[in-house]
């Protein structure tokens, strides 16, 4: 468990030089800013292709989440280490691995009709099964199955012929069916571990293996370092790069080491980050397959997802788990499909784009080009009328991205306010394009939020505070199923009535709007009181208790409706919370919401 967590934070980079984003950005390792400081000159293809299938595929894959008769949930692929199987008996699931409707074409096509641009697959995990033809062990798919074949030679050429960049995953330090592999403590003693035995072995050959057979590739995708100094992680790098000098190596090949930043699992930075970066969710819960996690992203949400990573200026990596005959889930592949049909039409906007230059909006989040940026519209606002605040360049002309079709825009004051047409508003996302000159404004996270009664809700998200005191803006992760990590940015550490945060909002829509305060309050902060300042008007609460804050379990938010308040004009008000007396932490705010109250 502490080495998934240990994975998830290997992390780094150049953040953006934005107001207060580095109070969203507290991660607990940095990459080194000596390896983000040069880039890699084979970055270019990575930056530009935003969109990447990962696979997570082995043996696990073939137990599907169960084992004697109990059924596992979270990461499938630790099934191994969940449920303490002896070597000995994992060894012996090789024999029953089959998978015969493997077909690498049929793969290699659904990752060419999603628009994935690159494809990342386990070649080892760290149940330590290699997925290709190894002369270092026996326990590999072509040795130990019944099978018999390498699918990692067939994959690599039919994902370069359709133009995919191909990689491999390699769990370099995990590997639990060694003696001298990291992590099994259930067969082997700990204490007796000779890791650099276990790399001189197993992993570096492995890794040559790797680079050597199966022609050029993108990626090696590194996970959970352990076990090496940063002088020996020097020279690994420094070794493998010798092979292959194109291939480009992730963060998470440990010790600030790399070349592009990978985010925690299912982690989105806040804010824009600088360089070439990468997040990497999977469709369902788990990363390998497990044939009792049905709880599949919609196309819906894989889009937004897409776009919203784009508009911080990263890739999204989303992983499908294969089952043990070698297919690829069912929803996995209907929805895949239909993220393809939306990037065909709407690709612009996303490949070879950066973050965008209009901070998130209640209507969704924007990506960039030169003299363009892209609005990625998720939620229609009532009348039609789009705002974007702050924007001081020069409109050139705006237009819908599918059929070009011109839309009108107005500036008032520093807003710049587009009259959409009527469009399918269950859409997932449709697209605008502003043309412009000159420049926008700096990315502002002190531009007061629009808030108005176009939208059904008006989100204000930690992210957008100043703090004061003691109270801190920082990202917390925590867990649903066993590996399913979440994230959440919020506000923490209010303690003290001098602790506090607060937020400018800027009112279009004059008139009645509920407040409401999503947070998470353990028990020991319940019951305290609170109070909300909406400029001088002060509306006190008390905490109700929703979850305590434990890494392993769900941190559960409430939304409490905590005043109802009149905004008399429209303008720029300020939000401030903070504890009415000194106490234990308030709570865990994420945001504020703003409901207008409807006269019908
Ligand atoms: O432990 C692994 C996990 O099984 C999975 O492979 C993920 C994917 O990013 N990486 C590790 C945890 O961060």
């Amino acid at each position: 468990m502490k080495a998934i967590l240990k994975g998830g934070f290997i992390l780094a980079l150049l953040v953006l030089d934005l107001n207060r984003s580095m109070q969203a950005q507290t991660m607990d390792e940095m990459w080194d800013s000596r390896s983000s400081g040069k880039e890699h000159p084979n970055i270019g293809w990575f930056k530009d292709a935003k969109f990447g299938l990962f696979i997570h595929w082995g043996l696990y894959s073939k137990l599907a989440g169960e084992w004697k008769d109990k059924n596992y949930y979270g990461s499938g692929e630790w099934i191994m280490n969940q449920a303490k199987i002896p070597v000995k008996e994992y060894r012996e699931v090789a024999a029953t691995f089959n998978p015969v409707a493997f077909n690498a074409e049929d793969w290699a096509q659904l990752a060419k009709d999603a628009g994935i641009r690159y494809m990342v697959v386990t070649a080892k995990h760290h149940e330590g099964f290699s997925m290709f033809d190894s002369k270092v062990t026996d326990f590999d798919i072509v040795d130990a199955t019944p099978y018999k074949k390498d699918p990692m030679k067939a994959l690599a050429a039919a994902s370069r012929k359709k133009g995919i960049q191909f990689g491999f995953y390699y769990s370099q330090f995990q590997d639990w069916n060694e003696p001298n592999g990291g992590k099994n403590s259930w067969d082997f003693d700990e204490k007796k571990k000779n890791y650099q035995l276990y790399y001189d072995q197993k992993a570096i050959p492995q890794l040559k293996e790797l680079m050597t057979n199966y022609g050029p590739l993108g990626i090696i995708w590194f996970d959970t370092p352990g076990g090496m100094t940063r002088q020996q992680t020097e020279e690994f790098v420094n070794g493998l790069r010798r092979l292959q000098p194109n291939c480009l190596f992730s963060s998470r090949v440990g010790q600030g080491l790399g070349d592009y930043r990978d985010f925690g699992d299912s982690e989105l930075p806040t804010t824009p980050i600088m360089g070439p970066w990468e997040s990497i969710y999977t469709h369902n819960d788990s990363w390998g397959y497990i044939k009792h996690d049905m709880n599949f992203k919609s196309p819906l949400e894989i889009i937004r997802l897409l776009a919203n990573v784009a508009s911080k200026g990263g890739n999204l990596m989303l992983n499908v788990g294969p089952d043990g005959n070698g297919r690829i889930p069912e929803y996995s592949e209907k929805y895949l499909k239909e993220t393809g049909k939306w990037l065909a039409r709407n690709g612009e906007s996303i490949y070879g784009t950066t973050y965008g230059l209009i901070p998130q909006q209640p209507w969704g989040v924007s990506t960039s080009k030169p003299g363009k940026q892209y609005l990625h519209v998720f939620n229609r606002p009532h009348n039609g009328k789009l705002i974007i605040p702050g924007f001081e360049a020069a409109v050139r002309s705006a237009y819908t991205l599918q059929g070009r079709k011109v839309v009108p825009v107005k500036k008032k004051g520093n807003q710049l306010i587009l009259d959409l047409p009527a469009f399918d508003q269950t859409a997932a996302n449709t697209v605008f394009v502003i043309e412009y000159t000159g420049k926008i404004a700096p990315y502002d996270l002190t531009t007061p939020v629009p808030v108005s009664n176009q939208f059904a809700m008006n989100s204000v998200d930690a992210v957008y505070g100043k703090v004061q005191g003691s109270a801190e803006i920082k990202p917390l992760t925590y867990s649903h199923y066993y590996g399913d990590w979440k994230h959440a940015t919020c506000v923490t550490g209010m303690k003290d009535p001098t602790d506090a945060a607060s937020f400018t909002i800027n009112i279009q829509d004059p008139g009645d709007y509920h407040i409401i305060l999503e947070y998470a309050c353990p028990q020991e902060s319940a019951k305290q009181e609170g109070v909300l300042l909406v400029n001088d008007t002060r509306f006190l609460f008390r905490t109700l208790r929703s979850s305590e804050f434990d890494k392993s379990a769900p941190l559960m938010f409430i939304k409490h409706t905590i005043a109802t308040s009149s905004f008399a004009k429209a303008g720029t008000y300020t939000l401030e919370c903070r504890p009415l007396n000194k106490g234990k932490e308030l709570f865990k705010l994420k945001t504020i919401v703003l409901e207008p109250v409807n006269a019908n």
